[in-house]
């Protein structure tokens, strides 16, 4: 769809590959080989490589001069690393790591700085330093990715972050105090007022103890909408809430948008209640968790939920303000129907008129109606589940299903009425069509094609693929398992992110790059167009705070630096340029109690400074206007060398300064 190429770099990189394919179609093999005596020749080295025709055109699609800027950013989970990648598309380059819940010293995130971050993640007063980050969410205005910040759950410890995407840093991590796990997360309404965090594993609210015997009566599920605010770009835990919900695993969630605006869907699995115990001669948790043929859809009231929180009409547990589960049922809150066994995607299409869900154990997806759904709530239903909930009936509200292949997991969008969904068994993606008034009426409910992954794929994503208009063009496959795809570095292998076009009709995908990601296991991205990304090149003013985002009233001018002392605190104030720190001798006694400011005076883009001071774990970076300020105890006497440890210039080894602690 040419209206939807989202920028010049695309036109460009179509041109390259248009004269490419046209070079090769006419020139074609016999003029390949007559170029055989220049061994410089494209078509030389394309022949000696036996790269094929395919092969050029995925170069060319692909291929990125150096300078020139991917026309799409994915923002790509980092698994059990506990962080965020950024990854420019299609050149598949990785161009940052974004710490968030574990420490990283290259950004100076947790070793001296950051430590007000991490803290939020703190659980009751205990440090947990690394997460398990599966679904970032971008920041939408209108259903639309707005470029402004990023969310993103930790699985492993319940725990939310807000991500400023002027300079791409982790601004706040909070923690549920409802659970210890989630997955349902993070998903954002249309407009980012809620930040959308359910559940998984059941366990008794507020993380107190049950035992298993209990776990019908005292074992919940919960669902957590943590209010956004925007101005302050934090999350405020005292405008958000939670609702209690039957202890099904609650899988993943997505929001609804435009005509679902206001609702919310979440899949469940282990309807079953099993409670594992294979040592017991119980069924292990696999086969007791997906007995049944189908598991419950959640069908979420937002809207009216935020009322009756607004209402007061809540409990408070464990600092957090829950809608229990007999006042959900009494407000007509949540609404359930079957849906096909061990669910594992829910995604809402684009117009957010239907509801995909994929069952793993069932090779159709199924979408359901959200227009189905309003009529069967509006007449009314008896059928509930052991807790009350009412239950659709599923003839009323199903749409269509439709046969995809084995194991499928999560489905995308494109702009053209495609629809995609990952073959987790299959090793597949496949694109089928949405044949509803919109989309693609033309073709029905139909698989289109299938193409081939390397190997076992968990999430896909597409260009702006969750938005109420999604950009189509490209489609990465964040495939588990790599196998044979590169050189073996031993028994742990990277994951692949396989790049797919996704630009033309019909049995046309064509897999173009796999990019090896050998760090933590990433799960679900989302893709913004770069354009409406608009980071800072350098922080605004000098001396400014990325924690506040303003100046720092503590920033430390040139001219001004020195060391000052009250009693046993001293005070150091630092400012660092090419090629020098300012002081370059800090001499203190052992038992001080240090404060240290140091601001980061350049202008020029990329003159980033590190410092770092042995045996205290004090790394920091300093990008340009930054000030920070960490503390320390000098505990242990000795001689310090601190050094600048970003390469900054010429006289970069140069730059550094004694820390001098003189015994007591
Ligand atoms: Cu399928 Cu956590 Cu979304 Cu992994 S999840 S793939
Ligand atoms: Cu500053 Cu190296």
């Amino acid at each position: 769809m040419a209206g939807r190429i989202p920028s010049s770099r695309v036109v460009a990189v179509g041109a390259i590959l248009f004269a490419v394919v046209v070079l090769a179609v006419t020139i074609g093999p016999s003029a390949l080989s007559s170029a055989q005596g220049d061994s410089s020749s494209w078509q030389v080295i394309a022949e000696e490589r036996g790269l094929t025709e395919a092969d050029l055109r995925a170069a060319a699609m692909t291929y990125t001069p150096s300078g020139v800027m991917d026309p799409y950013v994915m923002v790509a989970s980092g698994g059990h690393s506990g962080q965020v990648f950024i990854i420019g598309m299609p050149s598949m380059r990785l161009l940052r790591s974004v710490a968030v819940f574990t420490p990283e010293p290259w950004q100076g995130y947790g070793y001296g700085a950051g430590e007000e971050v991490l803290a939020g993640g703190d659980m009751n007063g205990r440090q947990v330093r690394w997460g398990d980050t599966h679904h970032p969410a971008l920041s939408e205005t209108n259903g639309d990715y707005d470029g402004q910040w990023a969310f993103i759950n930790d699985k492993a410890n319940a725990r939310v972050a807000v991500i400023d995407l002027r300079d791409f840093e982790t601004k706040q991590i909070v923690n549920n105090p409802l659970f210890l796990n989630d997955h349902g997360g993070t998903f954002v309404t249309p407009n980012t007022e809620y930040i959308i965090e359910g559940g998984q594993y059941g366990q008794p609210l507020g993380s107190e103890y049950a035992p298993l015997a209990e776990y019908e009566t005292a074992y919940r599920g919960m669902i957590t909408f943590w209010k956004f605010d925007r101005e302050a770009g934090r999350i405020d835990p005292s405008q958000s809430f939670a609702m209690e919900l039957p202890p099904y695993w609650q899988d993943l969630c997505d929001s609804g948008k435009l005509v679902s605006d206001g609702w919310v869907f979440c899949n469940s699995i282990n309807t079953e209640l099993a409670t594992g115990g294979i040592e017991k001669g119980n069924p292990p948790f696999e086969a007791g968790a997906s007995r049944n043929t189908t598991d419950f859809l959640h069908i979420i009231n937002l809207k009216a939920a935020e009322a009756v929180y607004k209402a007061g009409n809540t409990v408070e547990i464990a600092g957090m303000q829950v809608i229990t589960l007999d006042t959900v049922i009494e407000n007509d809150l949540l609404f359930f129907t079957p849906e096909p066994r061990s669910p594992h995607g829910v995604d809402i299409a684009p117009g957010g008129d239907y509801i995909v869900v994929s069952g793993k154990l069932d090779p159709h997806v199924t979408v359901y109606s959200f227009q189905k759904i309003l009529d069967t709530i509006a007449a009314g239903t008896t059928e509930t589940d052991q807790y009350g909930v009412p239950i659709l009936p599923y003839e009323s509200v199903l749409e269509a299903q439709v046969e995809v292949g084995l194991g499928p997991l999560h489905t995308q969008f494109g702009p053209d009425g495609y629809a995609y969904t990952s073959l987790f068994l299959d090793s597949a993606v496949a694109r089928w069509s949405i044949g509803a008034e919109g989309y693609r009426p033309q073709d029905g409910w139909s698989l289109i094609s299938k193409v081939p992954i390397q190997y076992n794929v968990g999430h896909i994503a597409a260009a702006e693929g969750d938005t109420v208009s999604p950009d189509g063009q490209f489609l990465v496959a964040l495939n588990k398992w790599s196998v044979d795809r590169f050189l073996n570095t031993g028994p742990l292998l990277p994951q692949n992110f396989q790049l797919i076009d996704i630009g033309q009709e019909g049995d046309t995908l064509q897999v173009l790059y796999d990019m090896p990601f050998g760090v933590g296991e990433p799960h679900y991205a989302q893709i913004i167009k770069a354009d409406k990304l608009a980071a800072w090149e350098v922080y605004p003013e000098v001396g400014w705070n990325p924690l506040t985002q303003s100046p720092d009233p503590n920033s430390v001018a040139q001219g001004t630096e020195g060391v000052t002392r009250e009693g046993n605190e001293v005070t150091v104030r630092m400012t660092a340029v090419r090629s020098h720190f300012t002081p370059e001798h800090v001499e203190i006694k052992a038992g001080d109690k240090v404060k240290w400011t140091i601001t980061n005076v350049e202008r020029a883009r990329d003159a980033t400074h590190g410092f770092s001071i042995p045996y205290y774990g004090i790394n920091l970076s300093i990008e340009p206007g930054e000030t920070v300020t960490f503390e320390f105890e000098a505990t242990e006497p000795g001689v310090f060398s601190w050094y600048c440890t970003e390469f900054c210039s010429a006289l970069h080894l140069e730059m550094m300064g004694y820390l001098t602690i003189e015994p007591e």
